[in-house]
C-alpha cells in the first residue's frame, strides 16, 4: 500500500467511528495522534487538525505551509502564527458544523475549555485507540527499530570494562542508534552499575564500573516514530554472587513465561499475573514492584498495558513489553526486557535480529 493509499485508509477509519457518534467534525490537536493520521511530525502545538465529512483542514505556522503542500494535495492548508485554536473554532462555525468532538484526556485545561465554551464535545478517543493495534506497516517499523536496539547491545556490550562511566556507555549506545538511522532515544538512557541496578529507574551516573558488579542497560530508539524498549541484565566479572545467578534465572522465566502467555483472547491482567507468579513463588514477589510491561508505540508508554489492573484484552497487532524484575537494594538488581507483537496464535519478540 502506497502512502497515500494508507493515509486515505486511516482518515476513512477515523470518519467511521465519528459517524458512529453522531460527530461531523473532529479536532485533532495532539502532535503525536497527528503524525498516526499523516506520518507527519509537527512539534507539539504547531498544528490542529480539523476532520469532517467532506475535508480536513490543517491550521499550521507559516513554516509547514509549503512542504505539507507537495505532501498533502487532499488537505486544506491555513497558515497561522497565533491562535491556532480560536482558528479552528471559528472555522468549524463557518463550515456550520453542528457537532464537533475533541480528544479531552489530550487537551490542557486551557484549550478544553475554550473548546467547550464554543460547544464542542467530549469525544472519544478514536486514534488512541486505532493506535492501539499496529497494522502490517507499523509492526514492520517497530520490527526495525527494535533490532536496532537489539544490535546495540551486541555492539556495546563488549566495551562495557571496568573503568567505564554509566554515561559513557550511555552516549555510545545513543551515538550508535543515532549511526543506524534512529532519530532519538525513545527515553533517556539507563545504565546502572553495582547496587545502582537495585533501582528500576535509576538516572545515569559518573559512577564507573568495577570488576565484580552488576550492569543494567535500559533504552531503545525512535525510528520513523516508532519506540523500541529494551533491558538487558548481567555480572561483569568472573565473581557472580549464587544469589545474582538465581534472581537472574527466576528473572528470565518470568520473561519466558510472560512472552508464552501472551496470546490474541488472553487478558493483559494473566499475562502480568503468570509471570508475577513464577518470582512469588520463588520467594522475591516484594522485590518486583512495577507492572510486567506497557504497550509501545509511537510513544514509549501507551495502551495496552501488561499490568495486574489492566481490562486489556489481547489484540493481534498489539505491541507490549515484557521486563520482570527483581531489585535487591545496596547489593543489585536484575531486570530483562523485550518488546513483543501479538500474532494470530501467540507474541513474537521484536527486540532480536
Ligand atoms: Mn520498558
Amino acid at each position: 500500500m502506497s502512502f497515500q493509499q494508507r493515509i486515505v485508509q486511516k482518515i476513512e477509519t477515523v470518519k467511521q467511528l465519528m459517524q458512529k457518534d453522531g460527530l461531523d467534525g473532529l479536532i485533532i490537536t495532539n502532535s503525536i495522534d497527528q503524525f498516526y493520521l499523516l506520518d507527519f511530525y509537527f512539534y507539539p502545538g504547531e498544528a490542529v487538525l480539523l476532520l469532517s465529512g467532506t475535508d480536513l483542514l490543517c491550521i499550521t505556522r507559516q513554516l509547514y505551509v509549503e512542504p505539507l503542500k507537495q505532501r498533502f494535495p487532499f488537505m486544506r492548508i491555513d497558515g497561522q502564527d497565533k491562535g491556532m485554536n480560536a482558528a479552528v473554532v471559528a472555522e468549524s462555525a463557518r463550515m456550520g458544523l453542528a457537532r464537533v468532538g475533541f480528544d479531552a484526556e489530550k487537551e490542557n485545561y486551557m484549550a478544553g475549555s475554550l473548546f467547550k465554551t464554543a460547544g464542542f464535545v467530549e469525544a472519544a478517543g478514536y486514534i488512541s485507540l486505532l493506535r492501539q493495534v499496529k497494522d502490517e506497516h507499523e509492526v514492520a517499523v517497530l520490527r526495525e527499530s527494535n533490532r536496532i536496539a537489539f544490535e546495540t547491545y551486541e555492539y556495546v556490550k563488549p566495551l562495557i570494562k571496568e573503568g567505564v562511566t554509566e554515561f559513557e556507555v550511555a552516549a555510545e549506545i545513543e551515538r550508535f542508534m543515532r549511526m543506524k538511522g534512529a532519530s532519538a532515544p525513545s527515553f533517556s538512557t539507563i545504565v546502572a552499575f553495582g547496587e545502582n541496578a537495585a533501582n528500576p529507574h535509576h538516572v545515569t551516573s559518573f559512577k564507573k564500573l568495577q570488576n565484580n558488579e552488576a550492569v543494567l542497560i535500559d533504552y531503545g530508539c525512535i525510528y520513523n516514530g516508532y519506540c523500541s524498549d529494551i533491558t538487558r541484565s548481567w555480572w561483569y566479572g568472573d565473581q557472580e554472587p549464587e544469589e545474582y545467578t538465581k534472581i537472574w534465572n527466576i528473572v528470565d522465566k518470568a520473561r519466558r513465561t510472560g512472552i508464552a502467555t501472551q496470546a490474541p483472547g488472553v487478558s493483559a491482567q494473566k499475562v502480568d499475573a503468570a509471570a508475577r507468579a513464577i518470582i512469588t513463588a520463588a520467594g522475591y514477589g516484594e522485590y518486583f514492584t512495577h507492572r510486567l510491561g506497557h504497550g509501545v508505540g509511537l510513544e514509549i508508554h501507551e495502551e495496552p498495558n501488561n499490568d495486574q489492573t489492566s481490562q486489556a484484552i489481547l489484540k493481534k497487532g498489539n505491541v507490549l513489553t515484557v521486563e520482570p524484575g527483581i531489585y535487591l537494594t545496596g547489593k543489585f538488581g536484575v531486570r530483562l526486557e523485550d518488546t513483543t507483537v501479538i500474532t494470530e496464535t501467540g507474541a513474537d519478540i521484536l527486540t532480536r535480529k
